[in-house]
């Protein structure tokens, strides 16, 4: 559990970007055994869609925005290495954004959610083009293939990704998330088997609970 003071401490050390702050409220909280799906989704998924409302308002700056991502991108690698876990049956996971998809946060959290829980990872990032995607995908062969589109301006490269995809491997499981598909709009991928819509990393959980006993 997260106190409102300990998320509202953090939200305003981040918006300063003291980082050293935000690194002694994380450590305390995994000191007193709060999940990293806590950590993730109640700290820094929160203060991320917080401070793009600020951004919106105009109530913090680019720069601030700029800062706070940076410092989140490292404490969510930070947790994820802090938690790591080894399982015997382990399983591959490849996260990928999109080409032209330069929001990387959320797939980097679903890639230590997943590391946290014992799996191997493959984060690619990034804007990445699907060629380049696809070359990982034949070499490595993941059980399951993550991709993440937050800008809803990428839907069609979303489409053609997944196409592409199934077109070499039609049994290839394949699970996307990101804002793009928020508000209804991931009934585009209605289309496509063994591909799943999952909104944030409680759905994830529950999701792999069911198709691969966590
Ligand atoms: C930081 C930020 C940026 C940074 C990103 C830097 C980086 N390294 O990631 C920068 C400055 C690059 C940026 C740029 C832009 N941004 Co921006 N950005 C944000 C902001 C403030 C935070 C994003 C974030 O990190 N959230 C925290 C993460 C953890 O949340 P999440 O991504 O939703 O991830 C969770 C779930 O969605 C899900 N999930 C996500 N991916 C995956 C993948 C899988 C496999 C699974 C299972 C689940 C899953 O699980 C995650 C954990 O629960 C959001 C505001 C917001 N509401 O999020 C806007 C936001 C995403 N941006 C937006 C926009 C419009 C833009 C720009 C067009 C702005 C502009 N005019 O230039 C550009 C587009 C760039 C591009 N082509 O990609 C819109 C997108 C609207 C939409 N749905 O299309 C948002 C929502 C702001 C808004 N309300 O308008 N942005």
């Amino acid at each position: 559990m997260i106190s409102e003071a300990a998320y509202l401490h953090f939200l305003n050390s981040l918006l300063d970007g003291d980082k050293k702050q935000c690194i002694q409220i994380v450590d305390n909280l995994i000191e007193q055994n709060v999940s990293v799906k806590e950590v993730y989704l109640n700290l820094f998924q929160r203060s991320m869609y917080r401070i793009g409302q600020m951004w919106e308002k105009e109530r913090c700056s680019i720069g601030n925005e700029h800062v706070a991502t940076k410092i989140i991108e490292g404490l969510i690698e930070y947790v994820a290495v802090s938690s790591l876990r080894d399982r015997t049956d382990k399983k591959l996971a490849l996260v990928t954004c999109l080409d032209k998809e330069y929001h990387e946060l959320g797939a980097r959290m679903v890639t230590g959610f997943l590391e946290a829980l014992g799996w191997n990872t493959l984060f690619v990032g990034a804007n990445i083009s699907p060629s380049e995607i696809m070359k990982l995908i034949r070499e490595k062969m993941p059980d399951v293939v993550g991709i993440s589109s937050s800008f809803y301006m990428n839907i069609t490269r979303l489409m053609n990704l997944i196409q592409l995809i199934k077109e070499e491997f039609p049994d290839q499981e394949i699970i996307v998330g990101g804002q793009a598909l928020a508000e209804g709009r991931s009934e585009c991928l209605s289309s496509f088997s063994n591909v799943h819509y999952i909104t944030c990393l409680n759905g994830l959980e529950k999701y792999l609970a069911q198709t691969h006993r966590l």
